[in-house]
């Protein structure tokens, strides 16, 4: 649909209005559709690091990132990741190591252990968690390396540590210079991952995908990134294994009059400025909040250095609903599945019973989004475009397998091996039953 480029940049509607409902049902829809160019883009870059390896990874990051790139700057040099904690302060440090121990502490509660039982006719059977043995972390460059997005760092590596991953490795495309920002490796470091490589977008997933003279293929790959980067994993899943499909930022707000205009408009904006294909929503039945909220954001614009990037998200994708009541504001947030919905309400508690779709929910006016996005300990890589009516936030699970466990003893097979032979008879599988059968004649 058709963007509109003038006029202002923050709009209000009546949810059950008929630009309203427009609204809602073109984010109920939202959703990358891949253009079948880039696609067909996509699988060539794939085949071509397939069939040249490194050499095919240093001319795609000559010709986006870094027009000097050399194959021996592919991966970062012990030396590299020593000198970068020179570079960084003792204050982003320490707030680095809190964050670590706070995500550490919430994935760790995320590990199931394995178990088994057994029958008393003689049948073991039980289910055994492993971690996979290598993974492959995809950390986006930020806008060419001006944003290092250092707290994803965290958020993939904590979970692949926490797992037990013996093997971790990291890429992320190199700015201009051929560098990755100091704090990037210093924060892998500090979550245990020294295996890091500059390379990015869809030519850094295939590397870790099939491997190249540098980079040994891993088992999964995990970590948000641009369409490339989403497409790549999309077309290589099964060669390798992935993580949730995560797109452009979003945060659905319902609020009620209890909440603060100036507070929810920065975290408005804190989705807005990712991304112009973000998402930032109000829904509150206060028509006096939702101007508030408009004037405090016009305000607040003019304080963003990336405020063209968040007028475009506001004026493509943002608004401000006013709903009837809270119980619509929570039906609209319901179908539109948000990827972080804040109940900026007086009884935040009182409204959690109603949501059903979302991939993480902040609880109180007092809590912005951007606390998760850092600090908290939850996961900030979420599902996004809707997938939170199927997707779960990346946690260990992602780096994690369940093996299933079964035993029988010649006494329980005698019990139940009978009825394997009659199913195995009727899908006409006779090797199936003989297997059996066999056994039942001489255990
Ligand atoms: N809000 C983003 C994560 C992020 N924010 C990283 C800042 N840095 C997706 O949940
Ligand atoms: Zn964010």
């Amino acid at each position: 649909e058709k963007v509109k480029k003038e006029g202002c940049a923050v709009r209000i509607f009546k949810a059950g209005s008929v630009p309203g409902k427009r609204l809602v049902e073109r984010l109920k829809r939202r959703g990358q559709k891949i253009p079948a160019r880039l696609e067909r883009g996509v699988r060539r870059i794939l085949a071509e690091v397939r069939r040249r390896g490194d050499e095919a990874l240093v001319d795609y990051t000559r010709r986006f990132d870094c027009p000097n790139f050399e194959v021996a700057q592919l991966r970062v040099r012990e030396e590299e990741i020593f000198e970068a904690y020179r570079e960084v302060s003792p204050e982003i440090l320490s707030a680095l190591r809190l964050a670590i121990r706070n995500v550490e502490e919430f994935h760790r509660r995320q590990l199931s252990s394995s178990w088994f039982y057994t029958r008393p006719e003689g049948v073991f059977l039980g289910q055994m968690v492993r971690p996979v043995s290598s993974a492959g972390l995809y950390v986006p460059g930020g806008a060419g390396g001006e944003t290092p997005l250092i707290s994803t760092v965290v958020m993939t590596a904590v979970p692949a540590r926490v797992a037990g991953v013996p093997r971790v490795a990291m890429v992320s495309p190199p700015n201009r210079e051929g560098r990755l920002h100091p704090a990037l490796l210093v924060a892998a470091a500090e979550c245990g991952v020294t295996e890091i490589y500059r390379v990015g977008s869809a030519w850094a997933i295939a590397a870790l995908a099939y491997g190249t003279e540098t980079i040994r293929s891993v088992s999964v790959i995990a970590g948000p990134g641009n369409i490339y980067v989403t497409v790549a994993k999309k077309l290589l899943y099964g060669e390798v294994g992935v993580d949730l499909v995560a797109g452009p930022s979003e945060v659905l707000i319902v609020a009620d009059e209890s909440a603060s205009a100036e507070h929810l408009a920065w975290d408005l904006l804190a989705q807005a400025e990712h991304d112009p294909l973000a998402t930032a929503l109000l829904l509150t039945p206060s028509g006096r909040l939702a101007r508030k909220v408009k004037e405090a954001l016009l305000r607040a614009l003019e304080r963003l250095p990336r405020r063209e990037i968040a007028e475009a998200a506001l004026k493509g994708q943002g608004g401000i609903l006013v709903t009837r009541d809270l119980e619509e504001a929570l039906e609209l947030a319901n179908a539109i599945a948000p990827e972080h919905l804040e109940l900026a309400v007086a009884d935040p508690f009182a409204l959690l019973p109603r949501v059903k779709n979302a991939g993480a929910v902040f609880l109180g006016g007092g809590t912005p989004e951007a606390l998760g996005d850092y600090v908290a300990g939850p996961n900030h890589v979420l599902p996004t475009m809707g997938a939170a009516r199927f997707a779960s936030a990346l946690s260990v699970e992602v780096f994690l397998r369940r093996i299933s466990l079964l035993s029988y003893g010649p006494e329980a097979l005698a019990w139940e091996g009978e009825a394997a032979v009659r199913l195995a008879e009727t899908e006409g599988l006779f090797a199936h039953a003989e297997a059996v059968r066999v056994r039942l004649k001489s255990p």
